[in-house]
């Protein structure tokens, strides 16, 4: 679409009105920016162009998760149309709250992601992504509506019956995290199908990061061109970056999200090409507008131009975080939601690990091993697994993911005399 083929001053323009509408409806409508902007000293007039938008200060997952669950509301909640969330470290979630307007913007944003990576108009597009709280569902739903392509909104699991309504449909796209692409295809052919014959064209991914080996075994396997898509809850959901067909990065909207690099440790604002922590502005946002998120996402802006012809810059992908949340399954969790889910239950002892079982550079399963207390240690075996149930089902609700866990024997676990090893991988 044509805003991805501005000229670098049509940016520059966009960016600098953006950013100022950013800052004044924070500034007049948010309870909390307002207090953000009288602590560090600073009113909208101060902030002229881009160069002096980093003397605003971030704003990241803490005052978010502080914030729960309205207290990012710059608008009455009677304008506030839906609401998605996100996993915080803790057991409250990160909320977001979207005005119509932020989903028309939503939308279109989406859209212009889709067309990017080739979608049409005349694709058939099957969504695999839950439809809840979690933005991917209803994010790729509505941009996919508005590109004007076939949308069947399966949502996540029942991978059988996915796989025989893809073949009925003739779904040619398919819109789901590549870890479940490939478990996708990974059951076809358990089912005696062989994937390539599907005709899947083209795979929208995101939600968690895409190796490039699990890349070109998507493709091999479904004979498809896999492209991949980024985005966060806390600035919007899926439709903030996505690759074109060129598959070399994401292209970032950046007429909607001003983009910024910075060095995770200092906070410094780093130069095109360097990595850091990426830090998002949206510009448009009304409902729960963020300055300068921090989003512990680790890349870099690519200062080339793609040989695509657009020329919104392109962020490379995503090589690790700043903080310790992991991934499975397109689903965020932090160990201190175990740590908290764990520390109601005087049976277990402070001492667990996450054990993440790897295949092909993505995160398969997860293992939480907990050792027992001395107390709470038995040989009745009709206890344990009483145990095990009863955490079991505590950490599934937490996490909303289903971990597989293992009972140690007290003083099982190896000790470190340092920062404890919570994560190891298998
Ligand atoms: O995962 C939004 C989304 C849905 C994006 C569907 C794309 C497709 P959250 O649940 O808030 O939102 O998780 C956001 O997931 O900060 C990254 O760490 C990670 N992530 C998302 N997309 C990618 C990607 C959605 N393409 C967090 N590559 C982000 C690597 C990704 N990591």
């Amino acid at each position: 679409m044509q805003n991805d083929f501005f000229s670098t001053d049509e940016f520059s323009a966009r960016q600098k009105s953006g950013l100022q509408q950013a800052i004044n409806h924070a500034f007049n409508n948010s309870p909390f920016y307002r207090r953000v902007f009288e602590q560090a000293g600073l009113e909208p007039a101060d902030i002229k162009n881009p160069a002096d938008f980093s003397r605003v200060p971030f704003t990241t997952k803490n005052d978010l998760r502080e914030a729960y669950p309205y207290g990012m509301a710059a608008v009455p909640l009677d304008k506030i149309l839906r609401i998605h969330a996100s996993s915080g470290t803790t057991g409250k979630p990160i909320v977001a709250g979207y005005t119509r307007s932020d989903l028309d913007t939503w939308a279109i944003g989406v859209a212009r992601i889709c067309e990017m990576a080739g979608v049409s108009a005349k694709d058939i597009a099957q969504i695999s992504f839950g439809y809840g709280l979690f933005t991917g569902g209803f994010g790729l739903h509505y941009g996919l509506e508005q590109l004007g392509a076939t949308v069947v909104p399966f949502s996540s699991g029942n991978t059988e019956r996915q796989l025989t309504l893809m073949q009925d449909f003739k779904t040619n796209v398919l819109v789901s995290t590549p870890s479940f692409a490939i478990y996708m295809a990974e059951t076809a052919r358990e089912l005696g199908y062989n994937p390539r014959e599907f005709g899947l064209r083209i795979g929208l991914f995101g939600g968690e990061p895409c190796s490039d080996a699990l890349r070109k075994d998507i493709e091999a396997q479904w004979g498809l061109k896999a492209t991949v898509n980024y985005g966060l809850t806390e600035v919007v959901g899926p439709g903030i970056s996505g690759e074109c067909l060129e598959t070399a990065g994401m292209h970032i909207l950046e007429d909607l999200y001003y983009p910024e690099v910075i060095d995770p440790d200092t906070g410094e604002l780093l130069p095109d090409g360097e990595k850091g922590e990426l830090v998002l502005t949206p510009m448009f946002k009304e409902g729960f507008p963020v300055l300068r998120y921090r989003t512990g996402d680790i890349t870099r802006l690519i200062p080339e131009k793609c040989a695509c012809g657009r020329t919104t810059r392109r962020m490379d992908y995503i090589t690790g975080r700043s903080d310790d949340m992991i991934i499975i399954k397109g689903v965020n969790i932090f160990p201190s939601q175990v740590e908290e889910v764990l520390a109601g239950f005087k049976e277990v002892s402070p001492h667990y690990r996450l054990v993440l079982k790897k295949e092909k550079g993505f995160i398969k399963d997860l293992e939480i091993q907990i050792e027992l207390t001395e107390e709470g240690f038995t040989d009745s075996y009709k206890e344990l697994e009483a145990l095990d149930g009863r955490i079991r089902q505590r950490l599934r609700s937490t996490l909303s993911l289903a971990p597989k866990v293992k009972l140690m024997e007290p003083k099982s676990l190896e000790r470190t005399t340092g920062k404890a090893k919570r994560i190891v991988e298998d």
